[in-house]
């Protein structure tokens, strides 16, 4: 999936990773755009299932996929105006951030201000019209891409039977 790719966006997500090691933070592996709003923090099936899996069954149905974004898409779009702003976009993530920070029983770092800075970093890549506006239809097309990423073997539904390929397989191939 790098190549046919803006080379704006690529840009983008090599100035997060940059400065992301010049803060000499923990190597967060690059996020892809189809990424961008898995849990904070988490990565992998068990964050996956951790956020998603609502009826704790360990799978993760679209149905629970869906209805969990959309949740959070509306609780995020604080003044209800149906789209979500950068500052809407990132006070979400950081909220969730914080909750997990204070879950681990841990204080705001500096990998935690270089979260923030991704989060910002992603809207931008998000927001694919840059009018600064994160449309629930741009929020349903990344979670369809996410979700497809995960369910390896297509049953249209993600769970440990789903044989998840490192990041690095992920990155370079479409
Ligand atoms: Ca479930
Ligand atoms: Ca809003
Ligand atoms: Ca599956």
């Amino acid at each position: 999936m790098t190549t046919r790719h803006l080379p704006l966006l690529t840009a983008l997500a090599a100035a997060a990773l940059l400065s992301a090691c010049a803060a000499n933070a923990p190597a967060t592996p690059a996020a892809a755009p189809g990424t961008a709003a898995r849990p904070a923090g988490g990565h992998g099936l068990q964050a996956f299932l951790g956020s998603y899996d609502t009826n704790r069954d360990g799978q993760v149905t679209r149905a629970e996929f869906d209805a969990v974004r959309l949740q959070r898409f509306r609780a995020a779009d604080t003044n209800g105006d149906g789209v979500l702003s950068e500052a809407e976009y990132v006070a979400e993530f950081e909220g969730r951030l914080k909750r997990q920070y204070f879950d681990d029983g841990k204080q705001p770092d500096k990998a935690y201000e270089n979260s923030i800075k991704q989060a910002h970093v992603r809207f931008a890549i998000v927001n694919r019209a840059r009018d600064g506006k994160f449309t629930a239809a741009e929020d349903a097309a990344i979670a369809d891409k996410t979700f497809k990423n995960l369910d390896t073997n297509g049953d249209g539904i993600v769970s440990k039977d789903d044989p998840q390929r490192p990041p690095q397989a992920r990155a370079n191939d479409d």
